[in-house]
């Protein structure tokens, strides 16, 4: 039997409002290796997130129709055909008005989740959050790989908002400083009372919908140990769920991923804290729907 997130009983992927989606898909992890584990992970420390939301008051698992789709399977023919897949997947949901919650797997899955958005939402913006700028043009010889990720969501031609970043390399310097549609708010000024207070007006000032891709790694590895390649100096889990509320009272977020988990057998508190923002992210999303 398949986990269902928050341990929902089952209902029909048709009949529902909000998928969470798992793409235990791994393919070009340079570092500590894992992704695929990611989803089932999350979803089996999501049966231990408390439902009645203490922030809010409310239980959003009682008014979302939220179900939990079957995982997509990785396809052995290549990156190329695994996005495809994905979109093929994703877009009929999406063009029936229903909010994908996607669970990685490695960050990669964003290419295909943001096409598959795209038809329906032409004027979408892209925020992710990531301690990397992934704006490489190729890495370990693909075009396709984690690394580069957020530059094959620039080339869709959207605006594309960096949150959380602490690494990048000179060539993602060079693009981040010519690049028109890029902003970027790195993680060090996201930690001064300033830099904080501009990047939340920014988000604010966002027009139409929203794609959010969370990359786990923007966390701090204090608090979000298991993810492939940590890096010092992250966001908190108060300030990613600020961000997430700020995105949801400003207008529509119209889909999600929470990417690169690779769990640390023993230790739980990385796929626990997964869990509780994405269930953070539906209650935001779906109380401003309301
Ligand atoms: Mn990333």
């Amino acid at each position: 039997m398949p986990l269902n997130f928050l341990d929902l009983k089952y209902l029909p992927v048709q009949d529902a409002e909000a998928i969470i989606l798992p793409i235990p898909y791994e393919a070009t992890t340079t570092y500590g290796a894992g992704t695929r584990e990611g989803p089932e992970a999350i979803l089996a420390a999501s049966r231990q997130v408390e439902l009645w939301d203490e922030e809010n008051n409310w239980d959003p698992s009682q008014k979302v129709k939220l179900t939990t789709a079957l995982p997509i399977s990785p396809e052995a023919s290549g990156p190329q055909a695994m996005l495809d897949k994905i979109r093929r997947q994703v877009q009929p949901w999406v063009s029936q008005g229903k909010l994908v919650c996607a669970l990685g797997g490695e960050h990669t899955v964003t290419v295909a989740l943001v096409q598959a958005v795209q038809t329906k939402y032409p004027d979408v913006t892209v925020v992710a959050l990531d301690a990397h700028a992934d704006l490489r043009d190729s890495y370990d010889g693909t075009k396709l790989s984690h690394a580069c990720t957020l530059r094959r969501v620039y080339e869709s031609g959207r605006p594309l908002v960096l949150m959380g970043t602490r690494s990048y390399s000179k060539e993602e310097a060079d693009l981040l400083w010519v690049a028109p549609r890029m902003k970027l708010f790195k993680a060090a000024d996201l930690h001064t009372f300033e830099g904080w207070g501009q990047a939340m007006e920014h988000l604010r000032q966002i027009p139409g919908p929203v794609y959010l891709s969370i990359d786990l790694d923007a966390l701090d590895p204090g608090v979000m140990p298991a993810v492939g390649t940590p890096e010092p100096g992250g966001l908190t889990y108060q300030q990613v769920l600020t961000i997430i509320s700020t995105l949801a009272q400003r207008g529509p977020v119209i889909g999600l991923d929470l990417v690169e988990l690779a769990p640390i057998p023993g230790n739980r508190v990385s796929e626990f804290t997964a869990a509780r923002i994405l269930y953070k992210a539906v209650g935001y999303i779906y109380q401003s729907r309301r």
